[in-house]
């Protein structure tokens, strides 16, 4: 069963610049504004002040890596759809998501997230084609189950993997960060994602050579 040990933030950007960190796997989190990609960083390392949250949306602004023992980062994007923000703002995020999905060479999988109460957007709809074009692996997270009954979740998954053209309706993952559920779950995906690109050798980065590569790739803001 899976559990983090340690997670810390590293940088953040505005832009995607290749080389600006120490080059190790990447697990991105992307989904509407507010569907809790933050919350779900935070519920995995067991740290309810790692990630910033809010209950408006458009709270992360810019792409956040966070490195967990020393073996991956997870990367937070900011959200897509958020309506109330000025469409220049939109625009601006649309880039910075497309540039990083696009240009990140040690992208392994992304996670796309979607409340498990409202049918994807047009937005998650066409991220996820996107990735399918692409080839980015992908998994999809249901969040926020604790607002619905047991009873509903299972309509409610169908709708999102019918919507998302999801073959089987438990690759979804159901979270909730509220209640703590679907951790062990998610952790023992991204074990096997990072095991992937490791192949097989365990292999961490020393905090010596950590902050030497760091050092070598100043981060631009
Ligand atoms: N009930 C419940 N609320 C949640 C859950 N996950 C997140 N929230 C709430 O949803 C709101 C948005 O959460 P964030 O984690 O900031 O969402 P985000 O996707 O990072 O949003 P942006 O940074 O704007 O893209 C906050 O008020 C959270 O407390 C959950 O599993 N259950
Ligand atoms: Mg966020």
């Amino acid at each position: 069963m899976g559990k983090i040990k340690q997670a810390s933030f590293v940088t953040s950007f505005a832009q995607y610049k290749e080389g600006s960190v120490p080059p190790l796997p990447e697990i991105a989190l992307v989904g509407r504004s507010n569907v809790g990609k933050s919350s779900l960083i935070n519920m995995l390392t067991g740290n309810s002040k790692l990630a910033r949250i809010s209950a408006s949306p458009g709270k992360t602004r810019l792409i956040n890596y966070f490195l967990i023992d020393k073996k991956y980062y997870l990367v937070d994007l900011p959200g897509y759809g958020f309506a109330k923000a000025p469409k220049s703002e939109q625009q601006k995020w649309g880039q910075m998501i497309d540039g990083y999905l696009k240009r990140s060479a040690n992208l392994m999988d992304v996670f796309v997230l979607v409340d498990i109460r409202h049918r994807p957007s047009a937005d998650d709809r066409m991220m996820v084609e996107w990735l399918r074009a692409f080839e980015v692996p992908f998994h999809v997270i249901a969040t926020k189950a604790d607002k619905v009954s047991r009873a509903q979740q299972q309509r409610l998954l169908m709708d999102i993997a019918f919507d998302l053209k999801i073959d089987m309706v438990r690759d979804i993952i159901v979270t909730s960060s509220e209640k703590k559920q679907g951790a062990d779950r998610v952790i023992d995906l991204m074990e096997e994602i990072c095991r992937y690109y490791y192949e097989g050798e365990e292999e961490e980065v020393t905090e010596e050579e950590f902050a030497r590569d760091m050092l070598e790739e100043p981060a631009e803001e």
